[in-house]
């Protein structure tokens, strides 16, 4: 059911600023806002034009001037929610966003729950499931790759194709219907294997949208990628220079950095957050220990390391117990300061390492860094995933949904195999179907939506 009481917030983050927006959306919302606004000209609120700026008071019961401000009508259903919507624009800071909504409160209308503005614009149509996910995930993006996979999300591409495969699944469903309902018409006969040829085709589709999950998954939750080798080959100096500050204590003293350091930075876009450790070695000395433990740990929970060595020090056991630590991770192998004279014999690492995954730099010179950027960039667009390709699943929620029908569709496929009739394997399909509805919101419970938009922040 959708309420259609009138819900207001502030929309503006908390805080000092310019300006603050206090949104209301609702039948009543251009009656509370002519109770509580005049203006010079004495024009009336419900005379307002769509989407004009007025400029005037806003004033409470006893005519007290609570701010000047700007406000704006927008009637649905050419609005945000497809409801009357009014926004006051009002000066920024704590007090006067507060007093305002306290007004428009008195005045009739609800504090609106965190989403419930898009949840209203979800409810009456204006954007599908994917997309109302998208406006949150534009709100809570931390790098601009990540905001840019969820513009195109809002702009519908993921829903385009989504529906796409909906669509040739709904045929087949219907075609399947139509064969088991009038068998004896050949007209409308569809045989086994072409149910299979069309399931191939499906398959393929959902399977491209669950790769790009993987570039999804770095793109919005950043690559968190950890600097290891044995102490004073150049980590700290590596993280410095990546992050372009001295961030990081550098002295030619091994066993140099103790603790884990964290550091959040953009390559190109793209949030990593990167992690300067201490040097993995056995040693005596209690603080370092407790280093290397932590090295361990952040090891395990990396999308990738850099496993640094110094190229000026032969090969040395310390180099070899990293290799073994390191062996199941995605690694990229960095050959510091070769400035200096060439000391390390390289087939160590290249016998285990393929030859892109290698980089030689110098801290120092400043030589190489910049493929070492350029390493962590490509990481996320490997593959087949290219920017300006198709759709990037950046959702679990949306990743769940695609295995799931990608089983069921898989289930139907050994239906077929097993010569199961084909009203039941049009069961399989059905569900698969039902799955990729439940991502643009054709088919989800109502639970599912409030703990979805249970997650935005107030005010959107
Ligand atoms: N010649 C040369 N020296 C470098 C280079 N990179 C780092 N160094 C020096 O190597 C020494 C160790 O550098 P750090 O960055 O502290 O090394 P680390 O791996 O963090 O060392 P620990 O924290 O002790 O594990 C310092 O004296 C740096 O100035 C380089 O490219 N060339
Ligand atoms: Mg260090």
């Amino acid at each position: 059911m959708i309420d259609n009481d009138t819900i207001a917030a502030i929309s503006t983050a908390p805080g000092q600023g310019g300006i603050g927006i206090v949104r209301m959306s609702g039948d009543n919302s251009i009656k509370i806002l002519r109770d509580i606004f005049i203006l010079p000209s004495g024009l009336r609120v419900t005379n307002f034009k769509d989407r004009y700026f007025y400029y005037g008071k806003i004033i409470n019961k006893d005519k007290e001037i609570i701010d000047e401000v700007l406000v704006v009508v927008m009637r649905g259903p050419k609005s945000y929610t497809k409801e009357d919507v009014v926004e006051v624009h009002c000066h920024g800071g704590m007090i006067s966003v507060r007093r305002i909504l306290e007004l428009v409160i008195e005045s009739g209308a609800r504090l609106s729950e965190p989403g419930e503005f898009t949840k209203r614009a979800f409810l009456n149509g204006r954007l599908d499931l994917a997309q109302a996910e998208a406006v949150a995930d534009i709100i809570l993006s931390k790098s601009q790759e990540a905001q840019r996979a969820s513009i195109s999300q809002l702009e519908g591409k993921l829903s385009k194709e989504i529906e796409g495969i909906a669509t040739a699944l709904l045929d087949l469903i219907a075609q399947i219907e139509a064969s088991i309902d009038y068998p004896e018409e050949d007209l409308d006969y569809v045989s086994p294997e072409d149910i299979e040829k069309e399931l191939d085709l499906t398959l393929e589709r959902i399977e491209r949208l669950i790769e790009t999950s993987s570039s999804g998954k770095l793109i919005r939750q950043g690559i968190k990628t950890v600097i290891v080798g044995k102490p004073n080959v150049g980590k700290s100096s590596l993280l410095n220079a990546l992050v372009k500050e001295n961030r990081a204590i550098v002295t030619s003293i091994p066993g140099t950095t103790r603790d884990v350091i964290e550091e959040l930075i953009t390559i190109k876009g793209i949030q990593v957050n990167i992690t300067d450790t201490a040097g993995l070695r056995t040693t005596e000395d209690m603080i370092e220990q407790m280093g290397v433990e932590r090295t361990k740990k952040s090891i395990d929970e990396a999308d990738l390391i850099i496993a640094v060595f110094d190229g000026s020090l032969p090969f040395e056991v310390e180099d070899k117990d990293i290799l073994k630590r390191v062996e199941d991770k995605k690694v990229l192998y960095v050959i510091n300061k070769i400035d200096m004279p060439r000391k390390l014999d390289t087939r160590n690492i290249k016998d285990i390492a393929s030859l892109e995954d290698i980089i030689e730099i110098s801290v120092k010179s400043g030589k190489g860094i910049d493929r070492v950027e350029d390493y962590i960039y490509n990481m996320v667009y490997s593959g087949d995933v290219s920017i300006d390709d198709g759709p990037i699943i950046t959702n679990i929620r949306h990743e769940r949904l695609l295995k799931s029908s990608y089983d069921h569709l898989i289930e139907a496929k050994a239906a077929i195999d097993i010569g199961m009739p084909l009203d039941l394997v049009a069961i399989d399909i059905r569900a698969g179907w039902e799955d990729l509805g439940s991502i643009t919101g054709e088919f989800v419970t109502d639970d599912i939506i409030d703990r979805i938009f249970s997650n935005f922040c107030l005010g959107k």
